[in-house]
C-alpha cells in the first residue's frame, strides 16, 4: 500500500490596519526575519511587502502593507492609500489588526473598505501592553458586534505570542495549491530595496519627529564583490535645514545612522557589506508622481 500523497495549501493573506498598529512587526515575527522595517513612528512603510512562511504543507504568503492614512491626502498618502486597497484584491484572507484596548475612528474607517466577500481575522496586537487582562473579553466583545470575523486573536506581535494560533486561524483558508514562491525565499523583495528601507529605519529611528516624513532613500549603487555587497545609498530630503538634521553635529547622526543601517544589512544579508549614505536635496518629492514614480512608489 502507497501512502496518499499530502495535499499541499498555499495563499496570500494582506495585512491591513491604521498606522502603527504593528503591521510590520507582527509580518517580521510570523516569517522569524525582519523584512519590513518598523518604528515607533506612525506612517513608517510605504510599499506593498511580502513575506513568504513555508512549512511542510502550507505556504503563507503575508503582503504588508502601509498604515491606512486618513489625514495629510497629499499625493504620496493617496498614493499608500491606494496600495492598501489594491493589496485587498485577490487575496484569500485578511488580516485587520488593531491595538489592544484602541479600537477608534480611524480603525473603523480601514474596517469599512474590508470586503465582504474575503474572511477577515481581526488580530488584537499588544496584548503585553494590557496592565488588566481581564478587559480583553469585554473588548473583544464590542467589537464582534461591529462586523462578521473568521476569527479573533490576540497577540503580541514583538513577544511572539499567540502567532501560532494566529497561523492555525488562518490556515483553514488558505486553498489547495502549489507553492507559490520556492520554499527557501522569504520576500519577493530584492536586497538593493531591502537596503534603501533600512537606510530609511534608521532615518526614523535617529531623528525627530518630523524628518521622517519628508525623507526617500535611493541606492544608487549595489554591486557585489565577491561575498561583499557595496552599496551606495543617498537619502534625500525636502529642505537644506532637514539635511543639516540629518547630518548632525560633525556628521554624527549620519555616521549613526550609516553604522547601524550596516550592520542590519549584513545580518539580512548574511555577508560583509561597505556602506555609504549620502544626503541630498530634492525639494517637493512627496508631492511629485514622476519623483514617486521614480522611487518606486505604485
Ligand atoms: N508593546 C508592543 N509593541 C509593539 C508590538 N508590535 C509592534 N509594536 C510596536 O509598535 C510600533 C509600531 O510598529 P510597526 O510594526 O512599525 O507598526 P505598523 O503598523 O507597521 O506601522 P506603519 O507602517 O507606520 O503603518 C513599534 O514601536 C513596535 O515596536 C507588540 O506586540 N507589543
Ligand atoms: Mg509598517
Amino acid at each position: 500500500m502507497t501512502d496518499s500523497p499530502q495535499i499541499f495549501h498555499s495563499g496570500f493573506i494582506s495585512i491591513v490596519g491604521r498606522p502603527n498598529v504593528g503591521k510590520s512587526t507582527l509580518l517580521n515575527h510570523l516569517i522569524g526575519q525582519k523584512i519590513s522595517i518598523t518604528s515607533r513612528k506612525a506612517q513608517t512603510t510605504r510599499h506593498r511587502i511580502t513575506g513568504i512562511l513555508t512549512e511542510e504543507q502550507t505556504q503563507f504568503v503575508f503582503v504588508d502593507t502601509p498604515g491606512f492614512q486618513t489625514q495629510y491626502l497629499n499625493t504620496l498618502n493617496k498614493g499608500l492609500n491606494r496600495v492598501v486597497t489594491s493589496s485587498l484584491r485577490d487575496v484569500n484572507v485578511v488580516l485587520f489588526v488593531i491595538e489592544a484596548r484602541h479600537f477608534d475612528e480611524r480603525d473603523r474607517q480601514v474596517m469599512n473598505l474590508l470586503p465582504t466577500s474575503i474572511p477577515v481575522v481581526l488580530v488584537i496586537n499588544k496584548v503585553d501592553n494590557m496592565e488588566h487582562k481581564n478587559e480583553l473579553l469585554p473588548f473583544i466583545q464590542d467589537i464582534a458586534q461591529e462586523r462578521h470575523f473568521a476569527a479573533i486573536v490576540p497577540v503580541s506581535a514583538k513577544q511572539d505570542k499567540q502567532l501560532d494560533t494566529l497561523l492555525d486561524a488562518v490556515r483553514p483558508f488558505l486553498p489547495e495549491g502549489e507553492k507559490i514562491y520556492p520554499e527557501d525565499e522569504i520576500t519577493d523583495r530584492n536586497e538593493r530595496f531591502l537596503a534603501a528601507e533600512i537606510v530609511r529605519e534608521k532615518v526614523f529611528r535617529f531623528t525627530g519627529e518630523e524628518l521622517p516624513y519628508s525623507v526617500s532613500v535611493v541606492i544608487e549603487q549595489f554591486k557585489l564583490e565577491g561575498k561583499m555587497r557595496r552599496i551606495h545609498a543617498a537619502i534625500l530630503v525636502d529642505k537644506d535645514a532637514h539635511k543639516a538634521m540629518l547630518i548632525g553635529a560633525k556628521g554624527e547622526k549620519l555616521k549613526e545612522i550609516g553604522t547601524q543601517a550596516r550592520l542590519d544589512m549584513e545580518k539580512l544579508f548574511d555577508g560583509k557589506v561597505f556602506l555609504e549614505v549620502w544626503v541630498k536635496v530634492r525639494s517637493g518629492w512627496a508631492d511629485s508622481p514622476q519623483m514617486l514614480k521614480s522611487l518606486g512608489y505604485e
